[in-house]
């Protein structure tokens, strides 16, 4: 009897066994199975998130851009306006500037043109840009730096980490160096109201309105980067930001260029800024500008940032993602007392001054006219416009990857053509075409 149902609590134990066997196995694969599902899942859900901002953004920007550009086309910032009193006032500031002030190494003398040029491209990057800068990086070495191994400076709000470091000394073929920011240069000044500027992001319906890192970046590369000690011995600077593309070769030493023929500041591509990020910019300039009517040249370049001899800001700068210029325009007293002007005002945190329409009223205003410099031959892609060679001589010598039907120079929303206007300056065949 014992025996008897001992078989059978046997049999039922090893039936029970089987079936919670089967069922655990079941299970294992269904969890597995369901683990990778939703790691599937969450990657979609990430992914879409991604895109949806991604096109949201995106889309936001585009409108903001068409509504500018058609502003443009209808001539909306063109107008011509009478002069006010302190526009009057910024003019005869101009007028009266007996001397150039010198800003950097304005001389070439024979010994300068000799000396080794101390010139390195400088990029502010995150970690996480590293697959985006190390294709630039690759194709600036391909096109330019692989003749002529100009060192980089890398620049970081956080530590870099080793992989960055590796894998960028990995693809170039100069020397890198890699930078902590100074909190100092990336925080609040004690006279910025934090409450004040979370409010303004917190109701900021433009693009990047909402982002505190963007104003810190658009603070740093207005008044800081230049200030880096990394950057202390270097006199000259070439901006690179990821994502961007060289679409010629450039064959010549452009920092070489520069100084030869007396140049501080070049550019490739020109745009209007969104009014709404820059409200009180041009007044705070003016007012900056009636205190130090000394720093505005004498051959400045007012009538490319302004159709009413100063009276208002017609919104056109040089994009700033793309420089070539000499850091000692930055480190002049000039420069230095109008950012710390800006600074103060607050319009870095409490609008979103960005850096390159402050970079280009001050090279504007404070340089003569022949030291800003146009690069029609540097094809050069920040999405989503870019500057593609229109002279087929330099398109073909460069190699150029890029469709000149794609050239944002002469499109309305590009301030290039008004550039060439105001400086006298040939068009290249086939610019009109742009403006039809
Ligand atoms: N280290 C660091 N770099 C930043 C940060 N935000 C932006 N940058 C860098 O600052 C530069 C400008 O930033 P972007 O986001 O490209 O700004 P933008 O060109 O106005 O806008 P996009 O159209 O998005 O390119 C780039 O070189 C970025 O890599 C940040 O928080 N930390
Ligand atoms: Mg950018």
């Amino acid at each position: 009897m014992a025996i008897r149902i001992s078989k059978r609590l046997l049999k039922v134990v090893l039936l029970v066994s089987l079936v919670l066997g089967i069922f655990g196995l079941v299970l294992h694969t269904t969890e597995n199975e369901s683990a990778l599902y939703y790691a599937d899942k969450a990657k979609d859900i990430v992914d879409n998130q991604v895109n949806k901002w991604t096109t949201d953004a995106a889309k936001k920007e585009e409108n903001e851009r068409k509504q500018a550009e058609h502003e443009a086309e209808d001539g909306k910032h063109r107008e011509e306006v009478p002069l006010d009193a302190s526009a009057k006032q910024l003019l005869s500031a101009a007028d009266a500037a007996k001397e150039q002030e010198v800003v950097g190494d304005t001389s070439a003398s024979e010994d300068t043109k000799n000396a080794t040029i101390k010139a390195a491209f400088v990029s502010l990057v995150r970690n996480t840009d590293l697959p985006s800068i190390i294709e630039t990086i690759r194709n600036l070495e391909d096109r330019f730096n692989k003749k002529f191994n100009y060192p980089y400076v890398f620049l970081n709000n956080e530590l870099f980490t080793d992989d960055f470091k590796s894998a960028i000394k990995n693809v170039i073929s100069s020397e890198a160096h890699f930078g902590l920011i100074p909190k100092e240069h990336w925080s609040y000044p004690d006279w910025i109201s934090e409450e004040k500027a979370a409010y303004v992001r917190e109701t900021a319906d433009y693009i990047y309105g909402d982002s505190e890192s963007y104003r810190h970046m658009c603070r740093f590369e207005s008044g800081f980067f230049w200030q880096n000690e990394l950057l202390d011995d270097f006199d000259w600077y070439w901006r690179v930001e990821p994502d961007t593309k060289l679409h010629c070769d450039v064959d010549y030493d452009v920092f070489k260029f520069m100084r030869d023929n007396n140049k501080q500041y070049g550019f490739t591509v020109s745009i209007k800024e969104f009014e709404v990020t820059i409200k009180s910019l041009w007044d705070t300039t003016k007012a900056f500008i009636q205190k130090h009517p000394e720093y505005v040249d004498k051959n400045n370049m007012m009538d490319f940032i302004s159709n009413d001899k100063g009276k208002s800001y017609n919104l056109c700068h040089f994009w700033s993602n793309f420089e070539v210029a000499n850091l000692n325009f930055w480190r002049s007293d000039a420069y230095r007392k109008y950012f710390d002007y800006l600074d103060r005002a607050g319009g870095f945190f409490y609008e979103r001054w960005g850096d390159a329409p402050v970079h280009s009223i001050a090279a504007a205003l404070f340089l003569p006219r022949d030291q800003i410099h146009y690069f029609p031959d540097i094809g050069y892609f920040h999405a989503p416009y870019n500057n593609c060679p229109l002279d087929n001589d330099i398109w073909k010598k460069g190699k150029c990857s890029c469709e000149q039907d794609m050239d944002f120079s002469f499109q309305p929303y590009s301030c290039t053509n008004e550039y060439y206007e105001v400086n006298k300056m040939k068009k290249p065949a086939g610019w009109k075409k742009f403006r039809t």
